[in-house]
């Protein structure tokens, strides 16, 4: 195919062969460097919010059947920026830089129309394998989202599927709620085609779910070309009570979407998203005033020869910043203190991932988490 530049042909078939016979962390493989992304894996929690508006809007719900729809809206909105966000902007998807342990990415949304700021704070909790904590507030509406996020790879011989590791909980609190509502946010599979084309870009597979304390069920099935829907990037969904359906939503998580009968508003049929609505920009300090720790300041070199086709500065960055690794970690081992988390606590087994998976039968039955830090105020 076109995609591969021809000095690369070999290199990245050599590349999908090692993927076959390398089972785990692709994160840590070395590609061909048309593939290569000079984003770090820990920038991608801020999909999460890149719809501002539709977070802070899920505390408007009047009831719990609202706000489980707006929870859902809000959802669907970010699937768009979350799987195809490197295809529009590179050209396909490209292998993100494995971020070092403790490395940040900090930024925020600004208010708007009074919606209130939204911030994130994104931490590497763990290096090998790769794991990654965020947090996104808006204090102002009483809307929260925690969660973490790890992959588990397998090769299919033409795809690489890839199991999405780790949920997210979305905590709601506004004044008229006599208790915070909690929403437990499994995460769908994805599939990475187009590889033999050497232009790679994600499908997503299987079923995900949106369980709240409230007692309602959101249970969202994917599907790609060729399967019953025929369109690629397809999704059904549908808002239960009890095992009765309150809403049924179907279309593409990247183009439009639609009620299947009754909306929210009365009507029938209404367009429930459309994924054209505009994604903000997450708003970043200058890199030049980044803390060492922050993702841009410690990939500026290898990211900036990523751009401009120098790789050589880029891959001898890239080596000098693994050996400084292995020599913290070497160093820490040496003298018995060992890498300390800087906003977030890990949790074994996270009692509040526990009750609602008991709820609703969801598996597995626990999992751990990784809860931010008290602040100080
Ligand atoms: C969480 C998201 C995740 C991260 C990425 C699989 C993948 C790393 C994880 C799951 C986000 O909320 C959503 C979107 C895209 C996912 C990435 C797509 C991808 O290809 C990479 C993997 C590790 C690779 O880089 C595979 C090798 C490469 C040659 C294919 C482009």
């Amino acid at each position: 195919g076109a995609a591969v530049p021809a000095d690369q042909k070999q290199g990245w078939g050599q590349f999908l062969k090692s993927i076959a016979t390398f089972s785990g962390d692709l994160s840590s493989m070395t590609a061909p460097s048309f593939i290569l992304s000079p984003v770090s894996l820990v920038e991608f929690p801020a999909y999460w919010g890149e719809h501002p508006s539709q977070f802070a809007e899920i505390a408007k719900g009047k009831d719990e059947v609202e706000r489980m729809v707006l929870v859902l809206k809000w959802f669907i909105g970010t699937l768009k920026g979350q799987f195809t966000a490197r295809n529009t902007s590179m050209g396909s998807e490209k292998k993100p830089l494995n971020p070092i342990l403790g490395e940040l990415f900090l930024g925020k949304w600004g208010d708007k129309d009074g919606r209130g700021d939204t911030t994130l704070v994104a931490e590497q909790v763990s290096h090998h394998p790769p794991i990654t904590a965020y947090h996104i507030e808006n204090a102002k509406a009483g809307v929260t989202l925690e969660g973490h996020c790890a992959q588990k790879t397998s090769f299919s011989g033409r795809a690489i599927n890839v199991k999405q590791v780790g949920h997210a909980m979305m905590r709601v609190k506004t004044a008229s709620m006599a208790n915070e509502e909690l929403y437990l946010i499994t995460l769908p599979n994805l599939v990475i085609e187009g590889l033999w084309y050497g232009s790679p870009y994600v499908e997503l597979t299987g079923t995900s779910y949106i369980q709240s304390t409230s007692g309602l069920l959101t249970t969202l099935t994917y599907t790609g070309k060729g399967y019953f829907s025929g369109k690629s990037h397809s999704f059904k969904a549908s808002i239960g009570a009890g095992g009765s359906s309150l809403y049924n939503i179907e279309g593409e998580w990247a183009g439009v979407s639609k009620y299947k009968g009754k909306s929210l508003s009365g009507g029938k049929d209404d367009v429930f998203w459309d994924a054209n609505t505009p994604r903000e920009e997450i708003h970043v300090d200058d890199v030049d005033s980044q803390g060492d720790m922050e993702s841009r300041k410690v990939w500026k070199t290898v990211a900036n020869g990523i751009r401009t086709g120098d790789y050589d500065t880029a891959s001898r960055d890239k080596a000098r910043i693994e050996n400084e690794q292995r020599n913290k970690r070497k160093d820490e081992a040496a003298n018995g203190t060992p890498h300390q988390l800087e906003h977030f606590v890990h949790v074994d087994d996270d009692q509040e991932y526990r009750q609602l998976a008991a709820k609703f039968g969801g598996k597995p039955a626990n999992e751990d988490a990784y809860r931010r830090k008290p602040r100080v105020h």
